[in-house]
């Protein structure tokens, strides 16, 4: 038996590196992991025990999955509880956003930092394309970023094409499995080729009909970097969905409102009508950004109709 972590995965075969050396695995029939509805058992960066074929030493068979520190899921486009894991055992995300080609809403930030929180997976926001903001993209851009940072989310201001902020990207990533997430389009693959030209990952324009991506990059895939640096790259996401959280503690994976729920009259209160509300307060106050609010509500709505 060999041990190895999880390159690829194509869903019908798994690329796996040991050692230096690169095997393409298939996983054994009744692999499955308790606790997960999951449409895919391995997913990138999982550590993993394989057995060799003998007829065929570069290829091999996945008998097993170590425990995961982490993961980060989206549920599955048809809407039952199936979850899709993106990658595991990840120490930090980048995700990248931009509010124009393509448009990012608030909403669908919230919605993937409330899941990586839940998850317990670090994220570093990233608005990219710089290069090409006009004075109100700016603006927009540098308000947003205020909101986050305030909540203590480290945000940057980049471009991938020309090299704004890549550094600071880079420095961050030392000596880390980093993830690359965000809509189809926002210039993940082009950030992972600014930080390793040699990487050349297919990258294209952004759809002038639909002003989207155009999934280019289809299946996650990690590299290797200098610096034990490892990248994942993933295909867009579109809808992100916050998987079975309860309405109760929903709350506590946005910070702000974590950090005043004990300011609350009831210690249950889900920070809509109750009253003496500290959140409430606090959004009335503007210490709490409106649109935070407004994600964290129409979560609680979707989680409480979801049951
Ligand atoms: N102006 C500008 N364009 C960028 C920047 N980063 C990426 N792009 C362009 O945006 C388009 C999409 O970039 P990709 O890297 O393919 O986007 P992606 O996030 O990997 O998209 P998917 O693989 O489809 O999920 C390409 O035309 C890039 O050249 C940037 O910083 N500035
Ligand atoms: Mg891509
Ligand atoms: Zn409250």
């Amino acid at each position: 038996m060999r041990k190895g972590v999880v390159y690829k995965s194509t869903g019908s075969w798994y690329l796996v590196k040991s050692g230096a050396q690169f095997y393409e695995c298939i996983i054994k029939g009744k692999l499955r992991l308790q606790g997960i509805k999951s449409t895919n058992p391995v997913a990138v960066g999982d550590h993993v025990q394989f057995e060799l074929l003998e007829k065929d030493p570069m290829k091999g068979v996945i008998a097993s999955i170590e425990e995961r520190k982490n993961y980060i899921v989206r549920r599955s486009v048809n809407l039952s509880k199936q979850t899709h894991i993106i990658a595991a055992n990840i120490d930090q995300v980048f995700l990248l956003v931009t509010l124009q080609q393509p448009i990012t809403h608030l909403a669908f930030i919230d919605r993937f930092l409330a899941t990586a929180q839940a998850y317990r997976v670090p994220v570093v926001l990233l608005f990219n394309k710089v290069d090409v903001f006009d004075q109100a993209a700016t603006e927009a851009v540098s308000a947003i970023k205020a909101v986050y940072e305030a909540i203590g989310y480290t945000s940057l201001i980049i471009s991938a094409k020309n090299g704004t902020g890549v550094a600071e990207v880079r420095q961050m990533m030392q000596n880390k499995v980093s993830m690359f997430a965000g809509h189809s389009g926002v210039g993940k693959s082009t950030l992972a080729n600014a930080l390793s030209p040699n990487l050349e990952l297919l990258t294209a324009p952004i759809s002038a009909q639909h002003q989207q991506g155009q999934h280019t990059t289809t299946f996650a895939q990690m590299f290797d970097l200098e610096d034990n640096m490892r990248i994942v790259d993933t295909p867009g996401i579109k809808g992100f969905g916050v998987v079975d959280m309860s309405p109760e503690e929903l709350g506590d994976y946005f910070p702000e409102i974590f950090a005043l729920k004990n300011n609350c009259k009831f210690n249950n209160c889900l920070h809509t009508k109750e009253p003496q509300c500290a959140v409430r307060t606090a959004v009335d106050d503007g210490e709490i950004a409106a649109s935070r609010y407004r994600s964290y509500k129409q979560l609680l709505e979707e989680e409480t109709s979801y049951r």
